[in-house]
């Protein structure tokens, strides 16, 4: 059982480096919690970062919300991730053929492959779309990392469990880009390699008005085996995200613990 082992114990069986400095990162924080900063102005992101960085292993964005995107943030948001120790995960979901998301990850105004340590991919155009970013990674961009999407949170998605079980199987052939899985279950993989990032978290609330549905910490750790945790408008919206962080960020890490105590 994958989730019982500790992220230290698993660093040392990961074959993505990625995955392997996310799981060191996540031992010396002492935090396995995600912020999805999902705001649209360069200053109010960086702001943030400021506030909760120093709580955070993982950084989730959207760049193509962003207004004002330019090259001298993705500069400071670099320097963040250096000074407070985070890695930086581009949520671009790409789905298309190889040929395009190799282009959509290394061009255009976002120039992805640049400045973000990994991405997340979806797995139904087929494993073009993963060897296009292993490609890339061989061609001179470095060690880079892959979070693929084997189930979504959101109300009436379309994924099965046979989808699942074949985007894993599609997954193992590319161990050193694979960083982990973005999916709801324990069961959905079962390689300790493997980081599980699951979203769909909150204290309260336990939907929003499109269909997004929320579990709470304590459930997505030890029911649904969860290794990273997504928090967006949990932490984002609060009135003090810097105290929201370190609350969540404790409460991940004490179910983490109670987790591999057995
Ligand atoms: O299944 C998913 C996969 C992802 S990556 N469900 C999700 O909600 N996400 C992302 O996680 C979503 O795009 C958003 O950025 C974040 C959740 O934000 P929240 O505000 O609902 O916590």
């Amino acid at each position: 059982d994958r989730t019982l082992l500790t992220y230290e114990q698993r660093s040392e069986l990961s074959t993505n480096t990625v995955a392997k400095r996310l799981f060191h990162i996540m031992s010396a924080k002492k935090s396995n919690l995600c912020l999805s900063i999902d705001l649209t102005s360069t200053i109010k992101i960086l702001d943030m970062i400021e506030k909760v960085g120093e709580h955070i292993c993982l950084l989730k964005t959207h760049a193509d919300i962003i207004e004002d995107f330019n090259t001298d943030f993705t500069v400071s948001l670099k320097n963040l991730a250096k000074k407070f120790n985070f890695l930086i995960l581009e949520d671009r979901k790409f789905a298309d053929i190889g040929n395009t998301v190799a282009l959509q990850y290394s061009k255009g105004i976002h120039k992805i492959a640049e400045w973000a340590d990994c991405v997340t991919v979806h797995s139904l155009p087929g494993e073009g779309i993963l060897k296009a970013i292993n490609n890339s990674c061989d061609n001179g961009i470095g060690s880079r990392g892959v979070f693929l999407l084997a189930e979504m949170s959101s109300e009436g998605n379309l994924i099965t469990t046979e989808y699942t079980a074949q985007t894993v199987k599609m997954a193992s052939k590319y161990p050193n880009v694979l960083t982990g899985f973005v999916c709801q279950t324990k069961e959905s993989f079962n390689d300790p390699r493997y980081i599980q990032l699951t979203p769909g978290v909150q204290f309260e609330c336990s939907k929003d008005e499109l269909g997004q549905v929320y579990n709470t910490p304590e459930k997505v750790i030890l029911e649904k085996g969860a290794d990273v945790v997504v928090v967006g408008r949990g932490i984002v919206t609060a009135k003090n995200p810097e105290a929201q962080a370190v609350l969540y960020k404790n409460v991940l890490w004490s179910n983490y613990l109670r987790r591999v105590s057995g």
